[in-house]
């Protein structure tokens, strides 16, 4: 089980939802408009078919992070995304991950920061992100392996990264 977390409205739904035909897409076709997302009240459960095995996402709503420590059991994987366009959100974020890395049930978990919304022209860059974030500080301090990725849920740009990830993380 993998858990993706991150505030509301950065973007989890539309991953998740989105996926299979982000994942079977070519680079240049236009998948046109996105589906339709609403915030996530409770949980969604999707099931990934990747390269070599399945694994189960489980979004939890942003509105929910008061109960996420809940899920924190049965977890060997956790995926945090940032709206990288919305630059007010940068320190609640990073005091989330914060928490999320120092909750116990996650000790040995890897982490995937993913720095969404790629594709707005307003976002900053990578470097200039994971400045804001101290991420070098935290990278150093956490004592699970912390990897970070650009994505564009809309477009899929950096959808392979993140499943060579979860691929990669997966051990059972
Ligand atoms: N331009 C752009 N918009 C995005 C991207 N990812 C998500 N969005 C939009 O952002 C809005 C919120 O997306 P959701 O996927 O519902 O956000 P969420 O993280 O699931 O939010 P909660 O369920 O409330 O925690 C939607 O209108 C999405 O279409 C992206 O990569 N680029
Ligand atoms: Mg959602």
């Amino acid at each position: 089980m993998c858990l993706l977390l991150g505030a509301t409205g950065v973007g989890k739904t539309l991953l998740m939802k989105h996926y299979s035909q982000l994942s079977v897409r070519d680079g240049t076709t236009d998948l046109g408009e996105p589906p339709v997302t609403l915030p996530t009240v409770g949980t969604n459960l999707t099931d990934l078919t990747l390269k070599r095995k399945r694994v189960t996402v489980r979004e939890l709503g942003g509105c929910m992070s008061p109960i996420w420590p809940s899920y924190y059991t049965d977890c060997s994987s956790v995926i945090f995304m940032v709206d990288s366009a919305n630059t007010t959100q940068i320190s609640s974020s990073c005091i989330q991950l914060l928490s999320v890395l120092s909750a116990e049930p996650l000790h040995t978990a890897s982490v995937l920061v993913i720095f969404n919304k790629r594709d707005l022209p307003c976002t900053m860059s990578l470097v200039e992100m994971m400045s804001l974030f101290r991420m070098d500080d935290i990278i150093a301090s956490a004592t699970q392996p912390i990897t970070t990725v650009e994505l564009s849920a809309r477009s899929g740009q950096g959808l392979q990264e993140v499943l060579g990830w979860l691929d990669s993380t997966l051990t059972d």
